[in-house]
């Protein structure tokens, strides 16, 4: 997709923010534990490469992806840290795995029985690490009883294309102001590793929340995603232990201003009618942006002041209502602060009846990226 460089819509990306947010966690964490920045999804649509660079300025040691390519893109922009993958990835690609240092998440010991054979073949000069995920309660990936641990650890021992590197679980609840299912995984994974005769180099279990809320869990690493780019996991549950700064703001300006009267549509399917004379006004955004088409009857800030979008988000562009006539080239607030008014991805998330996480990772690649401070 082009990235739309002559069109004055933007996502900003305050790394300011960014930094403030890794290293008040790194700071926070007790001697010895590690943060992973988690970048995966471009980070989390903010720009990985770039986040990563902050985050590694901000005193976090690794970092982790959701797939094989997003590992790669970090190792191509010249990153030596560790980088987890934290998906299944395919046995095939171990060597090239083991190639560029790159950890795998493994949640099945026939994956490693048929890694082992791929790097037996193509002999890389160093072993693959793993990470050994456990499904304590997620549901998603990992092994699930002794037994099956028991079976990979032993496997792991007597590889030497392999080396065990790391063990962990992901929290369904940790963002929760009720603890009973976090706590239920927790003493399902204290009974699964209990069986460990060696630990190896990483333990880790947190993510945002786990870190924030839960942080005598954290063992010797934290996987930060969410609240390192400015937003509370738990959305407004539960208060962060400090100000979280949201990273991102999205901006853009009026390209288009007249006047309706009463009567006259505004949109696809003609959903809003002006009931007088009043203004109107056209933003270059849309849902092809990842502006969601749900957000019809939200509002975007037009030189500081609340304006409602009416009608239909189109794929490229939307209306809104102005209290007056502006200039084109007014500058329009998506999300962010323009003087006394601020959008969050929160409030836009909450009218969506979605979550932040998944709105910020929508944003398509049509949007440019800006990085200031
Ligand atoms: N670890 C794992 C295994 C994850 O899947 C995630 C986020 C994180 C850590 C970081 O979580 P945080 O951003 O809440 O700090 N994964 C996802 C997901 O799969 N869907 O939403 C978030």
């Amino acid at each position: 997709m082009v990235v739309g460089v002559h069109r004055p819509t933007q996502l900003v990306i305050d790394r300011q923010a960014l930094h403030d947010n890794i290293q008040a966690e790194v700071t926070r964490l007790a001697s010895g534990c590690e943060l992973f920045m988690v970048v995966k999804a471009n980070g989390y649509g903010h720009g990985a490469v770039q986040v990563a660079q902050v985050a590694k300025e901000a005193g976090a040691t690794g970092f982790c992806v959701a797939i094989l390519d997003e590992a790669l893109e970090l190792r191509a922009a010249g990153f030596n840290e560790p980088i987890l993958v934290l998906g299944v990835t395919e046995p095939e690609d171990a060597p090239l795995m083991a190639r560029q240092h790159i950890s795998a998440t493994v949640a099945a010991t026939d994956w490693l029985v048929a890694a082992d054979a791929y790097l037996a073949l193509a002999q890389p000069t160093a072993p693959l690490q793993v990470h050994l995920g456990l499904d304590t309660g997620m549901g998603r990936i990992g092994f699930k009883t002794t037994a099956e641990l028991t079976t990979a650890v032993t496997y792991l021992a007597t590889h030497a294309t392999l080396n065990f590197e790391g063990i962990f679980t992901h929290f369904a609840t940790a963002d929760s102001p009720d603890e009973t299912y976090f706590k239920q995984q927790v003493a399902k994974w204290q009974a699964l590793t209990a069986v460990l005769k060696k630990r190896p180099r990483y333990v880790h279990v947190s993510n945002s929340a786990t870190s924030l809320w839960h942080a005598a869990c954290n063992d010797n690493m934290v996987r930060f995603g969410v609240a390192g780019y400015g937003l509370n996991p738990s959305g407004t549950a539960i208060p962060a232990p400090y100000a979280l700064k949201p990273a991102l703001s999205l901006t853009s300006q009026l390209v288009h201003s007249k006047q309706v009267v009463a009567g006259e549509s505004v949109g696809y399917g003609a959903t809003y009618t002006a009931q007088q004379t009043e203004w109107v006004g056209t933003v270059p955004i849309g849902y092809a942006d990842g502006y969601e088409r749900r957000l019809q009857g939200f509002h975007v800030l037009v030189d500081g002041q609340v304006c409602e979008i009416i009608g239909r988000v189109c794929m490229d562009q939307l209306m809104i209502r102005l209290p007056h006539d502006f200039a084109r080239g007014t500058r329009v607030t998506l999300i962010g602060r323009d003087g006394d008014h601020v959008i969050t991805l929160q409030e836009m998330a909450d009218y969506c009846q979605t979550i932040h996480y998944e709105l910020a990772c929508g944003f398509t690649s049509r949007l440019p990226r800006v990085y200031r401070h």
